[in-house]
């Protein structure tokens, strides 16, 4: 298996990534903002195939309608020189002072309009880009003080303003389908929508849900101290991984946006094992781009810049490799077997059966041997798991 990341892997970045010029909180910037014609082409040449962005990634957020087609002409023109693709948009609600309080959801009327306004004009532009799916982080959404929000109302307003956006979409006839991004804090102290299970409970009081799903990332469900294989399985058992953000985190802490397999390593074995290999058929469950959301480091030039974009394909690529010889191995398919992974699939009554044919059954509770898992019956899935880290670590 070739490292080496073709189009067909569906890599794609966004531009405020590795465009990012890695000024933070507590200092300035420590290189220069790259241009998005540079960009681009060093992506193709990469193995990249896609570029997402912010409006106001592209063209300033103060800019005039001429620069902003000026800007929207120059990155048409470098697709075209280099047959990279724009898979998804989404829009900047979040570093305008007007957004201090958020966007769909500020107590400011106004500014929700606003909001509402700039995410119309956004959404034309994707639909003109070909991009097929609409990211909605909010990341400026929520509150630090609890009296200073009425959560039931605010999500009222987020409800009330994706169905809006639902009905332009339909509407205008465009192939475009939303993914909201979940994240429990930062910039906000607590942000609404904070995990994947909050997000999937608002999709589906929407007047179109079918609509919407997820966009879930690496690092914002390891935030909260969550397992993002579980989370992304659970995304697509209710059909709503619609995009993915990929990246490291260590713990619980401020988001790292590190590259993807530099935070937890194990959890990013098991996610690409399960994207790749976690279909029925063994095959591919999310057949997506593949969407790198992380901030290149701010120690380094722009040499590391270019390592860490190809690093982020490798290690996903790296990882791809590892996660089939896993599946390929005879003893990890029996010890798969002897820890019974499979029969959690098998329904707990037979067909037709209910809790009548359940009660009259003798051998489910009064001849049912449970002493038998006192100091036997074991698992074995401490076996099963050093399996897994001996493929992880290249020692099978
Ligand atoms: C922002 C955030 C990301 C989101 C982006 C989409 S922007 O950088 O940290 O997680 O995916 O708005
Ligand atoms: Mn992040
Ligand atoms: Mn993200």
């Amino acid at each position: 298996m070739t490292l080496t990341p073709t189009r067909d892997d569906k890599f794609s970045f966004g531009l405020w990534t590795l465009g990012w010029n890695a000024q933070d909180q507590f200092g300035g910037a420590t290189r220069p903002a790259l241009d998005t014609v540079v960009a681009v082409e060093k992506l193709a040449e990469l193995g990249a195939y896609g570029l997402t962005f912010h409006d106001d990634d592209l063209f300033p957020f103060e800019s005039t309608d001429a620069e902003r087609q000026h800007e929207i002409d120059r990155l048409k023109q470098v697709l075209a020189d280099t047959g990279l693709v724009v898979p998804m948009v989404t829009t900047n609600l979040f570093s305008h002072p007007v957004f201090k309080d958020g966007g769909f959801t500020s107590n400011d009327r106004a500014v929700r309009r606003f909001a509402l306004r700039k995410v119309l004009r956004n959404i034309d532009l994707a639909a003109e880009l070909g991009a097929k799916t609409f990211v909605m982080w909010g990341g400026r959404e929520g509150s630090e003080y609890d009296a200073a929000k009425d959560i039931r109302g605010a999500l009222e307003r987020y409800r009330e303003a994706v169905n809006l956006l639902g009905d332009y979409v339909v509407d205008k006839g465009y192939d475009l389908r939303f993914a909201i991004e979940p994240k429990p804090n930062e910039p906000r102290g607590d942000i609404l929508l904070p995990t994947v299970g909050h997000a999937l409970a608002f999709i589906a009081t929407l007047e179109r849900p079918e609509m919407v799903g997820l966009n879930p990332e690496t690092g914002h469900e390891q935030m909260a101290g969550l397992n993002f294989t579980h989370g992304i399985a659970q995304a697509l058992y209710s059909g709503k991984l619609f995009h993915i953000d990929l990246n490291g985190q260590r713990g619980v802490k401020f988001d790292q946006d590190l590259v993807f397999g530099h935070g937890d390593v194990q959890n990013a074995f098991s996610l690409v094992d399960l994207l790749e290999h976690g279909g029925p058929d063994g095959g591919q469950t999310y057949t997506g781009p593949r969407h790198f959301d992380y901030k290149p480091s701010r120690t380094e030039d722009l040499t590391g810049v270019w390592d860490s974009v190809a690093a982020n394909m490798q290690m996903y690529l790296l990882l791809k490799e590892r996660a089939a010889a896993f599946r390929a191995d005879p003893e990890v398919q029996e010890a798969l077997s002897a820890a019974k992974v499979d029969e959690v699939n098998t329904p707990t009554l037979d067909a037709g059966e209910g809790y009548d044919a359940l009660l009259a059954d003798r051998s489910s509770y009064e001849d049912f041997d449970a002493s038998a898992y006192f100091g036997g019956k074991g698992f074995g899935f401490v076996r099963l798991q050093q399996l897994a880290m001996e493929h992880l670590l290249g020692a099978r």
